[in-house]
């Protein structure tokens, strides 16, 4: 049970609220007219004769007090009069003073907790900025897109390899275009792979997903770069314009080209993506609200990576439409049969160099499980960066992990293989042709040699932990 001692708007509010929530509420006041409102909109009240020594009774089994008297010296009798002088144990007080009481010292009286109005105010006005300012992006991207209207198809283009979090966002763009009257196709230059998540994902959201490289460009009539925002992350051809980037990276401003640019530091693009849809009043249902919160966990590696307060207020709103059951089954990826063979391959072929612990996978039926086993062999003691790789259908997966801070695993592998690979610092893959890599075919005897010399060979040059050049003589 919560006492409220005295009246004000915000006690009022915050009494409603706590009955709403199933709370007990109690009001002391000194006032007997007071107490006579009190009770007759719905409330407990008891009345204090402050003139009366000690307490009402009902104050001792408060959890918790809140002091709200607006009238300083019932402020200060009441206070002084709960706590005692220390000589009884009291509940704690909490003190919602307006600022011309603030001077008084409201701690040293025994509150617990003082809490001027004006900083009520000022945490509740930062957010309501904060969503003007969606507010007015949202609106730009609205009359954006509504211009063009009839002019031809939106074309979402991803990152490489896209993420949970990419594709959570291009299908919330996809959305919210279609609900402005247009329509989208998504696509992306690299195949999709490296997670279950993702599978279950675009089977979830219908994700039709087009392979960049063999789309006819010109039959669109605007392009949209998100979880993205440079040609080169995405292998948007350099004639193309990006019109819309909607990105949560880092890239400096000057580097990203597009018409309409949103590059804000949050955990997960999902968290911009959500806002576009509820502030253009589109529709998020439950699948579209786990993908969109799996992105945001998935980005933020559980929120521990990057995470702000916007990414928190999104991911809880999710969480109220959100297919909770979706989302968990979503958050512990099964392992197929044939990533169950891999592993066992795997962990027989791997070789530890230096702290990099490698393994050739050889041909994989399941390509997912090469990030799936690159995510469980840096499991290993003593291991701090992890590369797997594997051939799928004329293409080499590859997937690196590190727990070393001073890597930036998507830059190294971007370097490594340009066009074909992409990533976070401490997690990035790529979809390399195996043409680009070696002209040794998979039959042939010296394929496997190769290929390490092709993929772990260069990744461990990179990282100093190729073989040593022999000392001339
Ligand atoms: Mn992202």
């Amino acid at each position: 049970m919560y006492a409220i001692l005295g009246v004000s708007d915000a006690a009022l509010e915050a009494a409603e609220r706590l009955k709403k929530l199933g709370k007990e509420v109690v009001f002391v006041v000194s006032d007997s007219r007071q107490a006579g409102l009190l009770s007759g909109v719905g409330f407990k009240v008891e009345v204090w004769d402050l003139s009366a020594d000690a307490p009402p009774q009902v104050l001792q089994g408060a959890d918790a007090l809140l002091l709200a008297s607006q009238d300083l010296p019932t402020a200060e009798e009441m206070l002084r009069k709960v706590k005692g002088g220390g000589r009884v144990p009291s509940p704690p007080v909490l003190a919602l003073v307006p600022d011309e009481l603030f001077g008084l010292d409201f701690k040293g009286m025994g509150a617990d907790v003082v809490l001027p109005l004006s900083q009520l105010a000022a945490d509740r006005l930062l957010a309501l900025l904060e969503d003007l300012e969606c507010a007015r992006r949202e609106r730009e991207l609205r009359e954006l897109l509504l211009s063009r209207r009839g002019r031809g198809r939106v074309l979402v283009v991803m990152q490489i390899n896209p993420d949970p979090d990419a594709l959570a966002s291009a299908a919330a763009l996809k959305r919210y275009v279609r609900a402005f009257g247009l329509e989208a196709d998504i696509a992306c230059a690299g195949e999709v792979s490296g997670y279950y998540q993702n599978r279950v994902m675009r089977n979830l959201l219908e994700l039709e997903l087009l392979d960049l490289k063999a789309l006819d460009l010109e039959r669109y009539s605007l392009y949209a770069l998100v979880d993205v925002s440079t040609r080169s992350h995405s292998a948007l051809p350099e004639e193309i314009f990006p019109t819309v980037v909607i990105d949560h990276h880092s890239v400096p401003a000057s580097e990203v080209q597009g018409k309409f640019k949103d590059i804000r530091i949050t955990g997960a693009t999902s968290t911009l993506m959500a806002k576009y849809l509820w502030c253009g009043g589109v529709e998020v249902d439950p699948p579209l609200a786990a993908a969109l919160a799996l992105g945001i966990v998935t980005d933020t590696l559980y929120f521990t990576r990057g995470v702000t307060p916007l990414d928190l207020e999104v991911f809880q709103q999710l969480l109220q439409r959100a297919d909770l059951d979706l989302l968990r089954s979503l958050q512990s990826p099964l392992l197929s049969r044939d990533a169950f063979d891999s592993l066992a391959s795997a962990l027989k072929r791997a070789r530890i160099v230096g702290n990099c612990f490698l393994a050739n996978l050889g041909e994989v039926g399941d390509p997912e499980s090469v990030p799936q086993i690159a995510d469980f062999l840096l499991q290993r003691e003593g291991i701090s960066h992890s590369l797997v790789y594997g051939v799928h259908g004329g293409t080499v997966r590859i997937s690196a992990r590190t727990k070393d801070r001073s890597l930036h695993l998507g830059q190294i592998l971007r370097e490594l293989f340009p066009g074909f690979a992409g990533g976070h610092a401490s997690m990035a893959a790529g979809s390399v042709p195996l043409q680009h890599l070696t002209r040794v075919g998979p039959g042939n005897r010296s394929f496997r040699v190769a290929l390490d010399r092709a993929v772990a060979g260069r990744f461990l040059a990179k990282l100093g932990l190729g073989p040593k050049r022999r000392r001339q003589k």
